[in-house]
């Protein structure tokens, strides 16, 4: 029995502006190759299929695409796939009576309608279980749980959680009916002793949520995390693992290696492979002085990649202006620009440079507004007022 296990695709993110399709794209296939070359019998993707609740067309048309290419491999007997906090349940749900059909399974709440405990069946008998849990919405937590008071809400979270596996795996054990399979679980969730990075959104507002990967380990075969977008196993428990996403999604990831875990049961023992998946795009951050960064500029030869400066330099104004026209010259594809004080500016405070993504859209109007030097104050209040309610309004649309 060999289990492909990744998640976060985030098919259709849009990246500062620039699309990631022929990153996906090279990554699918990468994804199918491996599926047919390590004659994989059951893929796993645990969330963040999509970036955004509404993806744009061409992520869709990657998606099926995929999937068509899927059903072709004979010797794949099931796709599962669970929705992510950054995934829109309705997009998911839409296709899955005719999915089922092609063998892939989408699971999207996890309540009491969806069946997640889904039986994997080799050469007609039951070869493993595996209970889908996507991304625990509150409703669903709260369904599996009496009561709440405000300030317990957090905690009430993680047993509502924790109910809601035990209640899985209580299911699974009743169909596995003592026979020697194992049971695997998916999530998408934060757990105890993980690592993150910047481009995760916390899965609740005001604090985390901590099921802990011990609790998981003592009940599950594997568990197939999603979330996270470092591979890396949870504390030290060596079958509770997240896969990592299969390409860079910020630049604060662009040191991580990309991976899937391919797991392979055989009799009573089980063993885990990290598949490496090739970068297709490198993404690079340099930091430093006009004159550094022009320096590792140079050295880059690889006209694909995506760049990302930070600038701490005693003229940034300058440098700024320099290192633009440098990358543009060189046909380099240079991102993000951000300027650091330095150290004099730091002391000095006079000159207050900033890149536009460091304000937020209230940010900016109030500095234009600096500008006008107005004698009136409360007019100026009015204006800001005024501005606050047409962006609200611009966002609500
Ligand atoms: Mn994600």
């Amino acid at each position: 029995m060999r289990v492909l296990h990744t998640s976060d695709w985030h098919l259709g993110q849009n990246f500062m502006g620039k699309s990631r399709v022929d990153e996906h794209q090279a990554f699918l296939s990468k994804l199918l190759h491996i599926i047919n070359e390590k004659q994989i019998d059951v893929l796993l993707v645990s969330g963040d299929i999509f970036d955004t609740g509404t993806p744009p067309n061409y992520a869709l048309e990657l998606y099926y695409n995929f999937l068509k290419e899927l059903s072709n491999i004979k010797t794949l007997l099931a796709t599962i796939m669970t929705a992510g906090n950054h995934d829109s349940i309705s997009t998911l749900k839409a296709p899955k009576q005719l999915l089922e059909v092609l063998n892939v399974h989408v699971i999207t709440t996890g309540d009491a309608d969806e069946n997640n405990i889904i039986p994997i069946y080799k050469n007609e008998a039951l070869a493993s279980i595996v209970c889908a849990v996507p991304f625990l919405r509150e409703g669903v937590i709260r369904a599996s749980l009496g009561g709440e008071t405000i300030s317990q809400k957090e905690q009430l979270a993680n047993s509502g959680i924790k109910a809601y596996y035990e209640n899985c795996y209580t299911k699974a054990l009743e169909l596995k009916n003592n026979k020697q399979i194992p049971i695997i679980a998916m999530g998408h969730l934060t757990t105890v002793g993980s690592r993150s990075s910047q481009s995760e959104r916390d899965i609740y507002i005001g604090g985390t949520i901590d099921i802990g990967g011990d609790y998981l380990a003592s009940m599950f075969d594997y568990v197939a995390l999603g979330h996270l977008h470092i591979n890396q196993i949870v504390g030290n428990n060596q079958h509770v693992r997240y896969s990592g996403s299969p390409i860079p999604l910020s630049f604060s990831e662009s040191k991580n290696t990309q991976k899937v875990n391919l797991v392979t049961f055989e009799e009573n023992r089980m063993d885990i492979e990290e598949l490496e998946i090739p970068l297709f795009r490198k993404l690079i951050v340099i930091k430093g002085d006009g004159e550094t960064i022009k320096r590792e500029l140079t050295q880059i030869e690889d006209k694909n990649c995506w760049i990302e400066v930070h600038i701490k330099d005693d003229n940034p104004m300058a440098a700024n202006a320099e290192i633009r026209e440098f990358a543009s010259k060189s046909e380099l594809t240079l991102l993000a620009l951000k300027i650091d004080k330095s150290e004099k500016q730091l002391k000095s405070n006079e000159l207050q440079v900033m890149s536009l993504d460091e304000l937020s859209v209230e940010q900016v109007f109030e500095r234009r507004l600096e500008l006008e030097e107005l004698e009136d104050k409360e007019f100026e209040k009015e204006l800001l007022l005024n501005f606050k309610q047409v962006v609200s309004k611009v966002q609500s649309l």
